[in-house]
């Protein structure tokens, strides 16, 4: 009789085009490598994942189901496809990993379909439950940390942090093995950066706890990095095999630990790769100049950092921690503009207040104040997210949301609703302190912004076009006359400017 403990991974389609390293399953399959058999299904590459699933579970060899999920749009393959696993292979065993289980965990579980959560890193915990479940002694499920189940009267569990781990004593993640699955060379595309760019992540966690992250549940202000040499030796792996020419780091915050910054800059300095990351203006603008200008001849070409707001009174209340400041927001563009780093700011408008007309001032404000860090460094990028809150129990900001009436769905299913699907794309949100006038005037502004500013890393909207789509957008930006914008969003469209806060980085 065939063995039936295999593992599928699966990695539930993100993205329509420019497929990024599946790292998420790719991690998971580092930690049971060698010691169980398993396979890769990665949903953005397959035309019709589901068949490729299906026909591994009909082979009796699988056991069990697992599958990463961020929340957007992989709910709409992960949700069905979990259950249909369930409902055609009832004795098969499902696990879920990754931010939106770990958050949600509660909708997750109680969904029948949903055997498992590992809750944060599961590098220590999966193994440990594949082994739980294959000596078939339930009782020890309680002693493995960062996991979430039902136990047999139905209650939810959920065990003990793990402290987080060395990540330079993690096993080395399997890409021999995922290349055997997919060609590696599909998930190195070109981008602003370099033709061939890599996706990397090399650490976990955040030590901040802003009141509005997700991160923050999952890893309770904990960070803990790999080195700049293993970081840097995976690079050179993939230079010299691959030949890539740029990097994006996926880290939630690659710029805590200046040393390792420093140090990995100087390992990179004559590789001619382009690189770019995530990290918080306060950390970096502790940062010397010639630290910036080292990191800018090593390759960094552009940061992304979360602004927020230039309103330090909001700041104070979305608890970013560190030492943000409206006026450290203005000198910072200023610093990058001469150390020629682009500095890619994401803004959070709509927060609750406690009037509409609090509200609306409030926005008007960060309008103003998004202006103005433009004049001050064109070349800035800025991303407008609408305020979709994080269920971060216990702070001051969810308390304020509740009372607002808001509250997430109690079904799994609900989910996959459109409305909450733009909810995770902070396009559309479903707080009710924000009026259609409020959301419309944001998205206006949005549409008139890029217009005037066309997005200095979009090569589509280049030359002529760009010219056309900035005359047009000037007499709007200038009066502040931002109501509806369509001979611009007929422009944008037909040129296809992308939106980098849906489809993901800067660099698609
Ligand atoms: C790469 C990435 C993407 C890629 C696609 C990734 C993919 N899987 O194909 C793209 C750019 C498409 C993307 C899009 C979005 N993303 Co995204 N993404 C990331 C990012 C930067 C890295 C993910 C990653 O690879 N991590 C590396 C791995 C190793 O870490 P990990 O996922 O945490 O995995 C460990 C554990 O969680 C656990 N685990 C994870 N999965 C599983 C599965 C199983 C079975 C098990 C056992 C364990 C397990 O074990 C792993 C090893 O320890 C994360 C932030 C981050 N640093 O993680 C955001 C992040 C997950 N994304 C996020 C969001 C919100 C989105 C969007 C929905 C919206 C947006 N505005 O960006 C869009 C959706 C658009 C779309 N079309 O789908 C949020 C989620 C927040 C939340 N509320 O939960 C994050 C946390 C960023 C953030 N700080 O806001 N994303
Ligand atoms: S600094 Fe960024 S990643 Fe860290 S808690 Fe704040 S928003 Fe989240």
């Amino acid at each position: 009789m065939k063995e039936k403990n295999k593992i599928l991974l699966f990695n539930p389609k993100s993205a329509n085009s420019k497929q990024r390293i599946p790292n998420s399953i790719l991690q998971v399959g580092a930690s049971v490598f060698g010691r169980f058999e398993f396979v890769f299904v990665d949903g953005n590459l397959e035309r019709d994942p589901w068949s490729v699933i299906e026909s591994y579970f009909e082979s009796g060899e699988f056991s069990y189901f697992c599958c990463t999920v961020m929340p957007g749009p992989q709910l709409r393959q992960a949700i069905p496809f979990t259950k249909r696993i369930k409902d055609n292979f009832p004795d098969s065993v499902t696990i879920w990993g990754g931010y939106f289980p770990s958050n949600q965990y509660k909708v997750s579980i109680e969904a029948y379909y949903v055997d498992y959560i590992i809750n944060g890193p599961g590098d220590v915990a999966f193994p440990s439950l594949i082994e739980c479940l294959e000596s078939k002694n339930l009782t020890e499920l309680n002693e493995i940390k960062n996991l979430i189940y039902k136990d047999e009267n139905g209650a939810i569990k959920k065990t003990a942090k793990e402290p987080l781990l060395d990540q330079d004593k993690l096993p080395r993640l399997p890409y021999e093995n995922l290349n055997q699955f997919y060609d590696l060379k599909s998930y190195l595309h070109r981008t602003f950066l370099g033709k061939k760019t890599f996706s990397y992540h090399s650490s976990v966690g955040c030590p901040f706890t802003c009141s509005f992250c997700a991160v923050v549940p999952v890893y309770e202000g904990r960070w803990k990095a790999r080195s700049a040499s293993n970081i840097y030796k995976d690079v050179s792996y993939f230079k010299d095999r691959y030949q890539i020419e740029a990097i994006e780091f996926h880290d939630n915050n690659f710029f805590t630990s200046r040393e390792r910054v420093v140090e990995f800059s100087k390992l990179i300095l004559d590789d001619g790769i382009s690189w770019w990351g995530e990290g918080r203006i306060d950390t970096i603008n502790k940062y010397s100049d010639e630290e910036l200008k080292l990191m800018r001849e090593a390759g960094c070409k552009m940061i992304f950092l979360g602004a927020e707001t230039g309103n330090d009174d909001i700041l104070k209340q979305m608890n970013k921690g560190g030492t943000q400041t409206g006026q450290m927001i203005k000198d910072f563009v200023i610093r990058m503009g001469k150390a020629d780093i682009i500095p890619e700011l994401s803004f959070v408008l709509g927060m609750p207040a406690d009037t509409p007309k609090k509200v609306m001032e409030q926005i008007d404000w960060d309008i103003k104040f998004i202006k103005e860090i433009k004049e001050l460094n064109p070349n800035a990028e800025i991303i407008i997210y609408l305020y979709s809150p994080v269920a971060t129990e216990g702070s001051e900001l969810y308390e304020q949301i509740q009372n607002a009436g808001f509250s997430f769905p109690d079904k799994l299913e609900d989910w996959l609703d459109p409305s909450w699907e733009n909810f995770d794309l902070r396009k559309n949100p479903l707080t009710p302190w924000l009026t259609p006038a409020m959301v419309d005037k944001i998205q206006n502004f949005e549409t008139v912004l890029n217009g005037y500013y066309p997005t200095a890393t979009d090569f589509r909207v280049t030359g002529l076009k760009r010219s056309i789509i900035k005359g047009i957008s000037n007499f709007r930006y200038k009066s502040g006359f931002y109501k509806y914008p369509y001979e611009i969003k007929a422009l944008h469209k037909i040129w296809k400017y992308r939106q980098p806060e849906i489809e993901g980085f800067y660099s698609e």
